[in-house]
Parts: C-alpha cells; sequence; structure tokens
C-alpha cells in the first residue's frame, strides 16, 4: 500500500478509532508507513487511547526495517558521490586533482569510473555518457518512504556501502478491545462537587490517576557547586572535632590581617599589588592596647627569643583597612581572645572569602574560599600537623602526600602539601600548612608551652577537580550557567 502525502497528525487518537472502526485492527509501523506519519508520534497516540480501558486491544510487534544511515540520508538530499563527480567535471572534464579536493572527490570518483559514468583520459577524468540518473539516490528516497521498488540486489549494495542499514523496530498490533468505540467522551480529569451533587459522575468516564507521572518539578533554590564542597568540607572538619570560627568580616585592619601574624610592615604582600586597601573607612582605630605594644615590640626589637624585625613599625600602617587577604586573620582574633579567656586545648575552622589584588587568569579571580584549620595544643609538633591534615585529606579521599619545605611569616617550619592526583596523572599542590610563630603567639599571651598548628586550602582548586571545570569563570561570578548550577551532582569528595 503505497504512502499517502503525509497526513495532518490533529486529533490523532480520533484518526485511529475511525481507522479502527472500518479496518478492525493494523501494525502501527505500517499504518504509520502508509499515513506518512512519524511511527512515535502514532505510538503516543495509541498510549493515549489506551488510557480509556478497554478501547484498545494491542499486542507488540517487531518488524526489520531497512533505514538509512546517516550517510544514505545525506546521499539522498544531496546526491550520490559519484553522481556529483560526474556532474562536477561537466562536459570539459576535470583533473583527479580538482575532483580530489572535493568532498565527495574520493568515493565518487571510484564508483563513477566503475559505474563507466567516467575515464581518465590524458590525465584528465571526462564523462563517458552524455547524461546518467543517480540511481543510488533514487533507491534512498525511495527506502526512506518506504516504498518497495527497490531490488534484493540493489539493497544489498546499498547495505555494502554502509547507505541502509537493518533496523527492528517495536510496533503495536491494535484492534478493537471490548469496550471499542470510535466516539470516546473525552474522560474527565476532575470530580467535581457538581457531579457529586447531581450524580452525573456516575456515567461518567474518569482519566486514570497516572501514579508514574512525575509531579511538577517544584522550582527550588540550588547549592552553587562551591556550597557544596564547602558543605562537605565543613562536615569533615566537624566530623573531626573541629569548631568553626565567625568569619564575617571582609574588612579587617592590617593589624589583624598582617601585624598579629608577625608579617612585618614592609613585606611585599603588604603593598597594593597584592592587597586591596580600603578608602573609606581607611583605618581601624580600636586595638587592645597592650597587645598592640607587644606586637609593636616583637616587630620593632624582638622578644621571646626573637630578634624580631629591628625595623620603625609605625601604627598608622598597622590602622590601615584591607579586605582580608586570608582567612588567619580571624584566626588571630580567635587566639587572642582564646588566650584572653584563658588557654584550653582547641580545634578551630574557616571557610570563607579572601581578596587577593593578584593578576586574573583561568585558575584565579581577586577572591577566592580558603579553607582553614587550626588547632592549638600544649606541645602540639609539625608530626601531630601532619597527622591532622593527613586526617583530613583522607576524609577527601586524597591520600598519598607529600610535603615541601615553605616559606610563610607567620609559621615556622611551614610546608606546602602535595598529592598525586590520578585523573591529573601529575603531583598537585593541595595546601600549605605550618607552625604559628612564637612572635605570634607569646605577644597574645598564650601559655609558652602551648603551640598552633594551622593548614589551609582554598574551595575553588578542589570544587573545580572535583565537577572537571577548567577555568574559575565557569564556575564562578556573573557569567555562569545556572543549569551548570542546578546539575551539578551533590559532592562526595571520597568518591
Ligand atoms: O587549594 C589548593 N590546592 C588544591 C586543594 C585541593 C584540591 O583537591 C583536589 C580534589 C583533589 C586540589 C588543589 N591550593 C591552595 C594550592 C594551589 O592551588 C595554590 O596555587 C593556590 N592556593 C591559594 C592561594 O593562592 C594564592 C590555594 C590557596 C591557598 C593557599 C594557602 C593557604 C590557603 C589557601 C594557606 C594557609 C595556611 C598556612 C599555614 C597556616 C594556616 C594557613
Amino acid at each position: 500500500m503505497a504512502a499517502e502525502t503525509a497526513r495532518s497528525t490533529d486529533n490523532l487518537p480520533q484518526q485511529i478509532l475511525d481507522f479502527l472502526g472500518s479496518s478492525n485492527e493494523f501494525n502501527s509501523i505500517q499504518l504509520a508507513q502508509q499515513w506518512n506519519i512519524d511511527h512515535q508520534k502514532l505510538i503516543g497516540a495509541i498510549k493515549s487511547l489506551q488510557t480509556n480501558e478497554g478501547v484498545l486491544a494491542t499486542k507488540d510487534v517487531t518488524e526489520k526495517r531497512l533505514e538509512l544511515t546517516s550517510e544514505g540520508v545525506q546521499f539522498a538530499n544531496e546526491g550520490s558521490p559519484e553522481f556529483l563527480v560526474f556532474e562536477f567535471i561537466g562536459v570539459d572534464g576535470a583533473t583527479q586533482a580538482d575532483i580530489q579536493k572535493k568532498p565527495f572527490g574520493k568515493i565518487g570518483m571510484s564508483k563513477a569510473m566503475q559505474f563507466k559514468w567516467v575515464s581518465v583520459d590524458k590525465g584528465r577524468v571526462v564523462r563517458q555518457t552524455a547524461d546518467v540518473v543517480d540511481s543510488t539516490r533514487k533507491q534512498l528516497e525511495s527506502l526512506r518512504i518506504g516504498s518497495d521498488d527497490v531490488s534484493e540486489n540493489e539493497k544489498k549494495e546499498l547495505k555494502k556501502r554502509k547507505l541502509i542499514s537493518e533496523v527492528n523496530i517495536k510496533g503495536l498490533l491494535v484492534s478493537k478491545g471490548d469496550s471499542f468505540t470510535t466516539s470516546i467522551a473525552k474522560p474527565e480529569a476532575d470530580l467535581t462537587p457538581e457531579m457529586i451533587a447531581s450524580g452525573s459522575w456516575k456515567d461518567k468516564q474518569f482519566k486514570k490517576y497516572n501514579f508514574e507521572s512525575l509531579g511538577v518539578v517544584p522550582s527550588s533554590g540550588h547549592l552553587h557547586p562551591l556550597m557544596k564542597v564547602r558543605s562537605e568540607f565543613r562536615q569533615i572538619f566537624f566530623s573531626m572535632g573541629f569548631s568553626e570560627m565567625a568569619t564575617n568580616r571582609y574588612v579587617e585592619s592590617s593589624f589583624w590581617n598582617f601585624d598579629a601574624l608577625f608579617q612585618p610592615q614592609q613585606h611585599p604582600a603588604r603593598d597594593a599589588h597584592d592587597t586591596f586597601f580600603v578608602s573609606d573607612p581607611a583605618i581601624s582605630t580600636k586595638f587592645p592596647e597592650d597587645y598592640l605594644e607587644r606586637v609593636k615590640t616583637v616587630h620593632s626589637k624582638g622578644g621571646y627569643g626573637s630578634a624580631g624585625y629591628n625595623y620603625d613599625w609605625k601604627l598608622e600602617e598597622a590602622q590601615k583597612n584591607v579586605l582580608r587577604t586570608h582567612t588567619t586573620a580571624v584566626s588571630a582574633r580567635q587566639l587572642y581572645q582564646l588566650a584572653q579567656e584563658g588557654f584550653r586545648p582547641s580545634k578551630l575552622f574557616s571557610i570563607d572569602r579572601v581578596f587577593r589584588n593578584e593578576t586574573l587568569d583561568a585558575t584565579h579571580l581577586a577572591e577566592f574560599h580558603q579553607v582553614e584549620g587550626v588547632i592549638a595544643e600544649k606541645n602540639l609538633s609539625l608530626a601531630h600537623l601532619i597527622g591532622i591534615f593527613t586526617e583530613f585529606f583522607k576524609k577527601l579521599g586524597i591520600t598519598n602526600l607529600r610535603f615541601k619545605p615553605t616559606y610563610n611569616p607567620y609559621t615556622e617550619p611551614s610546608m606546602e602539601i602535595f598529592a598525586y592526583h590520578q585523573g591529573l596523572a601529575k603531583w598537585v599542590e593541595i595546601g600549605n600548612s605550618g607552625m604559628f610563630r612564637p612572635e605570634m603567639l607569646l605577644p597574645m599571651g598564650l601559655p609558652a608551652d602551648v603551640n598552633v598548628a594551622g593548614y589551609g586550602l582554598s574551595l575553588e582548586r578542589p570544587t573545580m577537580i572535583k565537577y572537571g571545570i577548567n577555568n574559575i569563570r565557569d564556575l564562578f561570578g556573573s557569567k555562569i550557567d545556572l543549569e551548570v548550577v542546578y546539575n551539578t551532582p551533590i559532592c562526595r569528595l571520597d568518591k
């Protein structure tokens, strides 16, 4: 039965009922072909009719179908390469070189030669016949519309050229159900008070509840990937007995951001190249006077067994407000408070934004989230520090660490922490750490036998590696694609 021109698919269910009314049963694959409509659309209409109990009876059927491959579709749309070569050379012929330049050149040339449409004469490819029919294209078009005027040999040739392939199409054999009718009253979706009052519900058809249907996805907030990783980090810290420091202070005085950490006032990190200085309010003036004096002394003259930096420490320098360059400033305040309240062993952490006036590149913005752990205990050693962050990183699924000595103004000894990343097949710097200097701790009033260890990393790097994000601008900032945020899976770092 030749395919008719594509019929409209409006109200397809009714068309099916009317057709069934006159033909008792049909095979969905053949009917789709006959009606020249998309088979899936027909299946959809049949499925919608099946929501009315007993109207249709269906049986699954599978049929082998010849389908055009993507190359077959291309040849059917644009013509076969052999025909395109024949066209291309025209009546005057063309050089092999020119033909080969064409995307259809290579295949077309060999086929056109095979079909004796062209030949090579003195290096030029010339036509052997005035005109040709692109039979390959015609065969493909016929098969596409399901007409069966293509011979088995031709089909075999097309298969050999991988222009068609045999596929199994799942369809339905549809026949009348026990309560078949061609006029389906549109089933009621709701049982209304009127129906109940009038009793009219008794002879109404009600739409079946589709308990499988997914409810409307409620539009809800989404945690930004960084916040998903942050919550993972927080759980790890809490599981190790750490408590979180209050970090709600982006604007910090140079005193707590630098001086309290025994970072000298002429240290390069303290100039505007690295640090954002705040113009209003430009300075802070309220400091614990006695403590400030001790900081001044240890910087300028030393003390506590330290030579200090021997320079003229300036209050106005310490008063300058900055955007904190590290959450270690928060640690300094916390440790000072700990000293004031009377020392007790403490494990503290912070995860929040810090700001650095750095050259922007694919992995650096002018701000990032610093993750910091601080442990204060009597006679705490470097070994304890290594033990603690080794445990921390293990909970992140990061083992096999290596340490490289480094320098921080506020810790001695200090170490950079490296881990071997299987996926990246290289050692990745995953953090920094060290034992806070006595020149920082003793002026605070912490007992002499108390040592404080600290380590830090960023939130962005693990998040980028975890979610395979290469450019930090895809992770953070106004240009990120919210879909990415909506669809990022929850973060299981140790998996
Ligand atoms: O995060 C960093 N790297 C990292 C961390 C985790 C990770 O996880 C992957 C799943 C496997 C991957 C990479 N870094 C620290 C290392 C580098 O990225 C570094 O180039 C950049 N660092 C930032 C500072 O950049 C100027 C990351 C940031 C950083 C550096 C140091 C500290 C905190 C953050 C610190 C500290 C510290 C030291 C002593 C005492 C207290 C705090």
